[in-house]
């Protein structure tokens, strides 16, 4: 793929996934969503940078925020703005809503609510993949909270033990809901992880080229040797914990870093990007309207959706 194709790719997916999380912003308030929504505003270059790296027979995980994943993984929109709101033509059937999003058709295995509990299952589909002889690599998205978890350390510690081709991505906003990572841990990730004898990975860019390279080169690793590797990667989260407001008033962190790191703004460095190398306003607007256009369709034909009926509702459910 040519430069100029790969990052006219990345910024479609970048901006898919904001735009679509502003197009819930605006009508979440019609409270036709019957879901909490943990919105990803800010985070986007992660999710696109590392999905780029991987192939469709490549498997994700990841949490109760994972709309990102699940557009950069999946890329249906009629199924995810259906999912949120509750209709048969969701994903699952209106059942998961926005925290449960998976498509195991796709690559997005799972995704869980329980900090830190999709961790151990992506590393049994690592080891299940190493154990078929599988040409697959396992990507798990968790945030900086999830270390606090002891099984983290426990599934950490079997991947390195039993060499398993797991990319762990540890997503880390310093905040898990209102606490700071400063008032939480007594350690640092990067160099916590590293007795494990992992491969590791931190860096601060918002940059989504910058994140697909060193995604890639993760991914490569992985193929290589067989062994686990851990991207510690940083980004700001725009809004509240949950919801779809912002949240600077509360005490906990101040609107000074908000200014700070939009000033690198995951879409606006990607759209820069594009106009450096060549690409025209038209051509970039081009890419804009027909996202838009996508969302604003499958917003519509989500909200004239039937939904499930009652007789499916003991249907697909483990019981
Ligand atoms: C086991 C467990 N404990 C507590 C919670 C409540 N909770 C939901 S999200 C969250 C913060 C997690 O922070 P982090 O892992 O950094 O992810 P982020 O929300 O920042 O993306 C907590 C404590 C939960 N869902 N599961
Ligand atoms: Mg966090």
């Amino acid at each position: 793929m040519t430069e100029s194709e790969l990052n006219k790719q990345l910024y479609k997916k970048i901006y898919t996934i904001r735009m679509a999380e502003e197009k819930i912003r605006e009508i979440y308030p019609l409270d036709v969503m019957k879901t909490p929504v943990h919105l990803s505003i800010g985070e986007e270059s992660v999710i696109a940078g590392v999905c780029q790296a991987l192939t469709q027979k490549d498997q994700v995980y990841g949490t109760y925020r994972s709309h990102a994943l699940f557009i950069a993984k999946e890329g249906d929109m009629d199924a995810f703005f259906a999912e949120l709101y509750g209709k048969h033509s969701g994903v699952a059937k209106g059942k998961a809503g926005s925290m449960h999003l998976s498509s195991p058709e796709s690559g997005f295995m799972a995704s869980s609510a329980v900090v830190a509990s999709i961790i151990p299952v992506a590393v049994g589909a690592a080891f299940a993949v190493k154990y078929k002889r599988e040409d697959c690599v396992v990507a798990v998205f968790f945030g900086d909270g999830a270390t606090e978890e002891g099984v983290f350390w426990e599934s950490l510690n079997v991947s390195c033990l039993k060499n398993l081709p797991i990319l762990f991505v540890c997503e880390d906003n310093e905040l898990a809901i209102h606490a700071h990572i400063s008032d939480r841990q007594a350690y640092t990730i990067p160099e916590a992880v590293k007795p494990f004898g992992i491969h590791v990975y931190s860096d601060k860019t918002t940059d989504p080229s910058e994140i697909y390279t060193i995604a890639q080169k993760a991914v490569r690793e992985i193929r290589k040797t067989g062994k686990p590797f851990f991207l510690h990667l940083k980004y700001h989260r725009y809004l509240e914990h949950v919801g779809i407001n912002e949240d600077y008033c509360h005490g906990y962190r101040c609107k000074e870093d908000y200014t700070e790191w939009y000033g690198a703004d995951p879409v606006k460095i990607q759209r820069d990007k594009l106009l450096a190398i060549g690409i025209s306003e038209g051509e970039i607007r081009s890419v804009e309207n027909a996202a838009d256009r996508s969302i604003e369709e499958s917003v519509q034909k989500a909200a004239e959706a039937p939904f499930s009926d009652t007789c499916e509702l003991f249907e697909d459910i483990y019981a």
